[in-house]
């Protein structure tokens, strides 16, 4: 099927009922058992849920995986996965991933006797580099927050073969519509549903996908025993917005090549990250490995007193954390999002103060460029 038809109808289940057409939510905490030992098999909501099951099934389809794992929130997904190590294995990880992704692995797991190498793996022999005997893990965001920078998934998947780790991917910037790592060999695949997926600033929730029995077995294993499930209604809101992920992530995708061009003409921009620009370093990576560029883009203005000028006066652009929703929002990712991240660690990969993260909706382009002109103004 296509992605839209699959995005529409995968996993829904019509009220056994009434045959609604919009999948109930099954908002129940326990369900009745007929008598000892006799159930329908369903026992406890945090164990099973059909309204979560039923977004499990759809969203696993559009990656075109074969299981899908639903938490309440990215960052949740992200902890399975580390559980999916012992103590004292080792993981490498891109040098640039969301703060929150740095914050978990590096000032909290590695306290639990987890190891991590934070390397550029835009450059895959980094990655070569630094695995070592206890490496369990190869954990890569393509393309980075904010710094856009890619990994070639085909060839780091190839490296996880050739060396028996786990190949994982954290797609959460293009969305299965642009990117879908299973298919170029990543073993996981994991998104923050905050983000595009469910795209209405309106819900906080996780995904991992795998096409592999046994981490798949494991990873509904921590599912339930660590108990970071989503709510049914969440669970409903996010199968509700899959339906139009191709018809946003479309606009997304027209908008930001209008806006990143528009900047890349201006004096103010020093440097314009956007990986639809032939400007962007891996441009020909971005058009081999993804079949758009998504909504992302950052600016550097040189220092902070102008992200701040500009930041203050823009208005259709909210100032706020967060990304991929169909309004557009700023950010400052030095002060909110990477704060986390030391200043000589951050700005070794180039984010500086200076730099802006636009997450481009689906507004209208004119206004959106009217609105940055008139803040550069
Ligand atoms: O916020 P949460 O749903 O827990 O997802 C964490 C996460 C994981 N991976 C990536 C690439 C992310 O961007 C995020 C969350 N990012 C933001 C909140 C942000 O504003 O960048």
């Amino acid at each position: 099927m296509g992605f839209s038809t699959d995005a529409i109808h995968a996993g829904q289940i019509p009220d056994p009922t009434t045959g609604a057409i919009s999948t109930p939510i099954y908002q129940t905490s326990t369900y009745a058992q007929e008598e000892l030992g006799v159930n329908k098999g369903f026992e406890y909501g945090r164990t099973h849920n059909l309204t979560r099951q039923a977004l499990e099934i759809n969203i696993a389809t559009l990656e075109k995986g074969k299981y899908g794992i639903a938490f309440s929130s990215g960052l949740a997904s992200i902890q399975a996965i580390l559980g999916l190590m012992k103590n004292g294995d080792h993981t490498v990880v891109s040098n640039n991933v969301y703060g929150g992704t740095y914050r978990l692995m590096e000032l909290i797991m590695k306290e639990y006797g987890l190891d991590f190498s934070w390397v550029d793996t835009s450059d895959t022999k980094n990655i070569e580099n630094a695995i070592k005997k206890n490496t369990k893990i190869i954990y890569i965001e393509t393309p980075t927050n904010p710094m856009l920078n890619l990994t070639d998934i085909e060839a780091t998947a190839k490296i996880c073969k050739a060396n028996k780790l786990i190949c994982v991917v954290d797609n959460t910037f293009m969305s299965p519509y642009f990117q879908r790592p299973l298919g170029l060999g990543a073993d996981v695949v994991l998104h923050s549903t905050t983000k595009y997926i469910n795209g209405h600033c309106d819900v906080v929730g996780g995904m991992i996908i795998t096409n592999d029995f046994k981490i798949h077995e494991r990873i509904k294993y921590l599912q339930n025993a660590i108990g970071a499930v989503p709510s049914p209604f969440d669970c409903w809101l996010t199968l509700r917005a899959t339906k139009t992920l191709a018809v946003r992530m479309k606009q997304h995708n027209a908008n930001a090549i209008k806006i990143a061009e528009y900047l890349s003409t201006k004096f103010y921009a020093k440097k314009v990250i956007y990986p639809g620009l032939k400007s962007h370093p891996q441009h020909e990576l971005a058009k081999k490995q993804m079949s758009g560029f998504g909504g992302m883009i950052s600016v550097d203005f040189g220092s902070l007193d102008n992200a701040k000028k500009i930041i203050n006066n823009l208005k259709i652009f909210t100032l706020a954390e967060s990304l991929g929703g169909v309004e557009s929002l700023v950010s400052h990712p030095a002060s909110m999002t990477h704060a986390s991240v030391p200043k000589v660690e951050r700005e070794k990969f180039g984010l500086t103060d200076g730099l802006i993260r636009f997450s481009v909706g689906i507004e209208d382009a004119e206004d959106l460029i009217a609105d940055i002109e008139q803040a550069l103004k």
